[in-house]
């Protein structure tokens, strides 16, 4: 990380982990795509083994990965969803961990399907501090699971007071990064003890790669989450890391496209009349508008919105974007366009969702970085015909 320190992460995402290949000079990292490594006598190598364990491609991602988080240790993994199982691995079964009630569908599916047989999982408001804190001192966490903001509903939670408040019961603390990007916000320095990214958005950018990883500075929890993704295998593949390097670079020019989008299209919306709600951090109206400007750097490129109409006004508008593509998942320079409900929430109770507010009139976009104008024309056209 020291090398790289003083870096804006504009230079970051260029630089950290992109030193030229030692032996050929090439600027470009080499695709390591090879399972093993030869040995010169039995337990004499150059670090690498077996690509489960190491992979010199993976390892020059995880490096790029620390430095823009500010991270002492990155580790990449095969999914987003798989960094989440490696990290509730790491904590002793049995133990209480208390989770944010808005999380991705699959996330909210993960505990609630597989986790809840062998720890205490309890979903709460975190928006709510009052709540958190006596959710901490009654069940002593072990525990406590933040996305921030969520999927769907873009609340946001108190990273830096959730944080010192999980510190002071000894619970350690994670952050969903995910629809901030490494760019928008980092946990880590506002106290959070986990970082997690789900690669396969923002991180990648191209839609073209799913991954995950874990960025942390305690060197313990580290070594305990590399030793379970090595005994348990959920490691990426080279050309993977490679790809996910090769995006990473475009980050910052990304970024700043996504949100200066995504900040034209709420206001479009928030003033169309056949709009009931529109939920962006960027906006005056968004309930946590001041804790977004404290902690985050920037408001992104997802905004989700109410429909005035039921589910078969929703249907006719999704169906008829023709620049928009519906489909799950988020983060690439195209734009997408979801309905939670149906799609990326529906392993979620329909009970759950009605209290979250995760309506049939909800839609959910991924703003890409197209031409503003192009994407308010196809959502304009779109509107009409419901
Ligand atoms: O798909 P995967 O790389 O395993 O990442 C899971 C994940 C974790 N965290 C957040 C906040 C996410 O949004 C996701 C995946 N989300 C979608 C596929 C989606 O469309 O919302």
């Amino acid at each position: 990380m020291s090398k790289y320190k003083d870096m804006d992460i504009s230079s970051k995402v260029i630089h950290a982990g992109g030193h030229p290949d030692k032996e050929t000079g090439a600027i470009m990292p080499p695709i390591y795509q090879t399972s093993t490594y030869a040995q010169s006598s039995p337990g004499v190598h150059k670090g690498y083994e077996y690509t489960r364990s190491h992979n010199p491609t993976r390892t020059r991602l995880e490096e790029c990965l620390a430095a823009i988080e500010n991270a002492k240790y990155a580790l990449v993994t095969a999914s987003g969803i798989s960094s989440a199982m490696l990290v509730v691995q790491s904590i002793p079964p049995g133990s209480t961990i208390v989770v944010g009630d808005d999380v991705y569908g699959g996330t909210y599916r993960m505990f609630s399907t597989i986790f809840h047989e062998t720890y205490n999982i309890i979903f709460i408001d975190t928006t709510d501090l009052k709540l958190v804190e006596k959710t901490i001192t009654d069940h002593k966490p072990k525990l406590i699971w933040l996305e921030s903001p969520t999927n769907p509903m873009l609340k946001i939670s108190d990273i830096r007071k959730i944080s010192s408040l999980a510190k002071k019961y000894k619970c350690k603390s994670i952050v969903d990064n995910t629809f901030m990007s490494p760019y928008f916000q980092n946990p880590l320095e506002l106290g959070a003890d986990i970082v997690l990214h789900s690669m396969t958005k923002f991180i990648n950018g191209h839609s073209d790669v799913i991954g995950g990883c874990l960025m942390l500075n305690d060197k313990k929890h580290y070594q305990k989450l590399w030793t379970l993704q090595n005994s348990l295998g959920p490691t990426q593949s080279p050309f993977d890391s490679w790809l996910v390097l090769r995006g990473l670079k475009t980050l910052a020019v990304r970024m700043e496209a996504h949100q200066k989008n995504a900040l034209k299209i709420a206001k479009f919306l928030e003033s169309h009349n056949k709009v009931e709600r529109v939920l962006y951090p960027g906006l005056k109206s968004h309930p946590s508008y001041k804790l977004a400007k404290k902690q985050m750097k920037g408001s992104g490129g997802m905004i989700t919105f109410f429909l005035k109409g039921n589910l078969g006004q929703s249907k006719k508008f999704l169906s008829s974007v023709k620049i928009f593509s519906l489909a799950e998942s988020l983060g690439g320079v195209e734009s997408l366009i979801e309905h939670p409900a149906i799609m990326t929430h529906a392993s979620v109770p329909a009970s759950v969702r009605k209290e979250l507010g995760i309506h049939d009139n909800l839609i959910r976009l991924s703003v890409g970085i197209e031409n503003c104008d192009d994407l308010i024309k196809d959502l304009e056209q779109a509107l009409k015909k419901v």
